[in-house]
């Protein structure tokens, strides 16, 4: 993409109502902008690490055996009426009647609709396990969004429902989950602890959060510090599913609300971190809350019946586009990890207009996507300073800087946006280092 040809409005001003850096340089870097209270308008490169996070979710959802579906943001109220979660949800819920005077709502989660559609399809053991999942934007009135995208009222999750046949099977789907958030989050390029955590208005008894660590998380939580860096899992066969869990749920990790401060005084006094987290993700076992009033039942192998366990596994695919930039910036903006970076390389041509440097520049840019890389151009006729500094805000991995004082002597300046090294490579030589980074 040429930067004449994009639309990237950055904004030189850091705007008053952002405290966080997450939120800050989002604003800055034109990745978003604000409609009302908590709801945003995706810019382009905002939506383009949006759809890249939300497609890792996806791929780690579809290893993990789940299966992609998609249901409506409004739904009936019916359905909520029917397991008492209309009145109990409370005005998180933004409620809409249409011109019947029927009640609807703007989903919130879809725990009671997907359980009315199950119920209507499946009858009998043979259909189960089932892990179906969506990715579709919720709306929460929250008291307090803040934050930018991190606490919104409109956000994007995706969440999964499993259905089973007894609790054993249910804590196996329950497992798989477990592994697949450790692998997606660890491809994300962050650190997400598991920890024990309250059910709020999904329910429960089984549940996990996970969190990253961060100072600017709402979060205030006690973990054993060996939990942090311990590597992902990768794939794991069905035997070894408990055994991975027990594996992180056996050392000490809660959040404030689920917090035992004696259980935590028994982790030894070096290992003993507290610290505040963002919550990336929230997994759930509630066995037969909502399958028992909707009566969502199946025939068992001895011919009775029997109410289905669910389990419900959502992940914050918005909140990550800022939990990732609070894990990863410097005081001159955002440090994109690979994976989801919106570009993968700058190119900043110093002279604009200049047919040495524009011949150069074109060139690499041809060659860069010729080998199946997304580079960002900075053809805009601007001081080299201005250039710098909105290349450093946007934060792509590694940059090209093409002037003519390196053309004399034949070469670019390649610089790494998270170390600040730079090099001096021929075209050829930028070509080879760029590309081996991306392979
Ligand atoms: C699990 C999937 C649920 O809603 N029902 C379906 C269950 N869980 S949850 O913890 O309430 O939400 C799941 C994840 O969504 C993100 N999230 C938010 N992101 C941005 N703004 C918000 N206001 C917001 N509320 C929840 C969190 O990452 C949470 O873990």
């Amino acid at each position: 993409m040429r930067l004449t040809d994009y639309f990237l409005p950055v904004l030189k001003e850091t705007p008053a109502e952002a405290t966080i850096a997450s939120h800050q340089f989002m604003l800055r870097a034109g990745m978003v902008k604000q409609d009302s209270a908590g709801i945003y308008i995706w810019l382009p490169m905002g939506l383009k690490v949006l759809r890249k996070i939300e497609n890792i979710v996806r791929e780690e959802q579809d290893k993990a055996g789940a299966i992609e579906m998609l249901m409506p943001t409004i739904q009936s109220a019916a359905h909520w009426k029917e397991t008492g979660r209309y009145d109990a949800y409370g005005p998180e819920m933004l409620r809409i009647k249409d011109r019947g005077d029927r009640e609807l709502l703007y989903g919130p989660t879809n725990e009671d609709m997907i359980t009315d559609m199950f119920r209507g399809y499946v009858k009998s053991y043979k259909d189960l396990p089932k892990c179906l999942y969506h990715i579709q934007w919720k709306f929460r009135d929250e008291r307090r969004p803040r934050f930018g995208v991190m606490r919104g009222r409109e956000f994007l999750m995706k969440d999964a429902y499993s259905f089973d046949i007894d609790k054993d099977a249910a804590v196996k789907s329950y497992n798989r989950q477990f592994v697949a958030y450790l692998n997606t989050y660890a491809r994300l390029g962050l650190k997400a602890v598991p920890m024990r955590a309250d059910t709020g208005p999904i329910g429960g008894d089984l549940s996990h959060e996970f969190l990253i660590l961060a100072d600017t998380g709402e979060s205030e939580v006690f973990c054993h510090k060996d939990l942090v860096d311990m590597a992902a899992p990768g794939v794991v066969s069905d035997d070894d599913l408990q055994a991975v869990v027990d594996s992180r749920t056996s050392l000490y990790a809660a959040t404030d609300e689920m917090h035992d401060a004696d259980a935590f005084a028994k982790v030894p006094a070096d290992k003993q971190l507290s610290a505040r987290g963002i919550e990336v993700g929230h997994i759930f076992y509630f066995g037969t809350k909502y399958s028992e009033p909707m009566k969502a039942a199946v025939q068992t192998p001895d011919g009775k019946t029997a109410n289905i366990h669910m389990g419900s596994y959502g992940v914050g695919v918005s909140r990550l586009v800022g939990g990732i930039i609070e894990a990863s910036h410097d005081k001159d903006g955002i440090i994109w990890p690979k994976a989801v970076t919106p570009f993968d390389v700058g190119i900043i041509n110093l002279k604009v207009g200049d047919d040495a440097a524009d011949a150069a520049c074109e060139d690499l840019y041809a060659k860069l996507k010729a080998a199946g890389l997304d580079p960002l151009y900075d053809d805009r006729d601007d001081r080299g300073g201005q250039k710098f500094a909105r290349m450093d805000l946007i934060g792509l991995p590694y940059q090209i800087v093409v002037g003519p004082r390196g053309l004399k002597d034949g070469v670019f300046e390649v610089k790494d946006r998270a170390t600040g090294e730079k090099q001096s490579l021929t075209p050829a030589a930028t070509l080879d280092f760029i590309t081996a980074q991306f392979s």
